[in-house]
């Protein structure tokens, strides 16, 4: 690997920099995304490897980001488990039959991964060939209470209150669905490091709209049992946003790496996740739209917080759509040119 910046500080080793990377670098504030987008249609680009190739090589060519995420989306797990998922244009996803039912759950199954996303696997093979080992390529799948949450509410929702109340009401039937989401994420993470992936992310967007005690029950218990299944196998990044309360549990996991948001300093981040593992984050996605003398200021001083060694710069959630290329460019930039004193 020429770049191994990346690799090498998620194993917790010396590097002469901090790596940097953005979650959702691969999307809509970058124009040559946007022409794909004009002719594609959203799983069409995630289930045609060459484009799900060139989608997460634009930002590796563009940015100069020290990783590269693959093209895909979470939502791909609960369509190969039986579920019809639509994105809807500015309305985003859609699931016209959520579970909300004994009989629900009879729909859907564990499915086998090569059957179903067989094309994820083909992108990741092709994705590892072009790279040519560049930089590293981070596989990635939603934590299964995330993915829970669309496969109830059947959308974006800033509570999830009906997958909350699912919960809630029918606990048997919810860590049934957990324990099928679980078992479908590992088959899928086993299959992508299988297929080339050099790190895994687990996404937990949704995990801090659960308290300490329902995060321990609803969502860690199942991160738990993935990590355990994967780390041997590849490094492995928790990003359960919000969800800081449990940093100290999470690093128990033996996961590498801990992704933070933008709501909790470095160091009390830090204080609760020990001194070994790896920090990731956690600069306001919002804030590249300020100048970008502003940017660099502030993201010298994010470096600074988190200090030398075990931590990879990244936002504290995705990119949105309205930064310019610029003002991303500057964010990464600043982290290629700092060094620690
Ligand atoms: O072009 C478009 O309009 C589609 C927008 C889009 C994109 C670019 C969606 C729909 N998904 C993606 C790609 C995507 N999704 C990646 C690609 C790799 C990268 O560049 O990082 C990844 C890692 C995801 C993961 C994802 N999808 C998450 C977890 C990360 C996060 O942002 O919290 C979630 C929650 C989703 C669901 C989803 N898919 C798409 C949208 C707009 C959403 C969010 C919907 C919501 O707010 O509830």
């Amino acid at each position: 690997m020429k770049n191994d910046l990346l690799l090498k500080t998620l194993r917790g080793e010396p590097t002469e920099r901090t790596p940097v990377w953005m979650m959702r670098q691969a999307g809509r504030y970058l124009p040559e995304y946007m022409v794909l987008r004009e002719k594609y249609g959203f799983f069409e680009r995630c289930q045609t490897p060459e484009l799900a190739c060139e989608i997460t090589l634009q930002p590796v060519d563009i940015i100069g980001v020290d990783a590269a995420i693959l093209f895909s989306d979470i939502l791909v797990v609960p369509q190969a488990m039986g579920l019809e998922v639509q994105l809807v244009e500015s309305k985003g996803p859609w699931l016209p039959d959520p579970i909300k039912t004994k009989h629900d759950l009879n729909r859907i199954r564990v499915p086998e991964i090569t059957e179903t996303l067989g094309y994820v696997l083909d992108a990741i093979k092709l994705i590892k060939q072009e790279l040519n080992d560049r930089v590293p390529l981070i596989g990635f799948a939603g934590a299964p209470w995330t993915i829970l949450c669309y496969m109830v509410q059947g959308k974006g929702s800033k509570t999830f209150d009906e997958a909350k109340a699912f919960c809630y009401t029918q606990p048997a039937l919810a860590h049934q669905l957990l324990q099928m989401i679980t078992d479908t994420t590992i088959a899928y993470l086993q299959g992508q490091i299988g297929a080339g992936a050099d790190a895994v992310q687990l996404f937990d967007s949704w995990g801090g709209l659960l308290g300490p005690d329902d995060f321990e029950n609803l969502s860690l218990q199942y991160i738990r049992q993935i990590v355990a299944a994967v780390k041997d196998k590849a490094p492995v990044i928790i990003f359960a946003k919000g969800a800081w309360h449990s940093l100290d549990e999470m690093a128990a996991t033996g996961a590498h790496g801990l992704g933070i948001d933008w709501c909790i300093k470095p160091a009390v981040a830090r204080q609760l996740a020990g001194k070994h593992v790896t920090l990731q984050g956690n600069f306001d996605p919002a804030k590249l739209l300020s100048p970008i003398p502003v940017i660099r200021k502030e993201v010298t001083a994010m470096l600074a917080a988190f200090g030398p060694g075990n931590h990879i710069a990244n936002l504290g959630h995705g990119i949105l759509p309205n930064v310019p290329v610029d003002h991303a460019r500057a964010f990464v930039d600043t982290v290629k040119e700092y060094r620690h004193a």
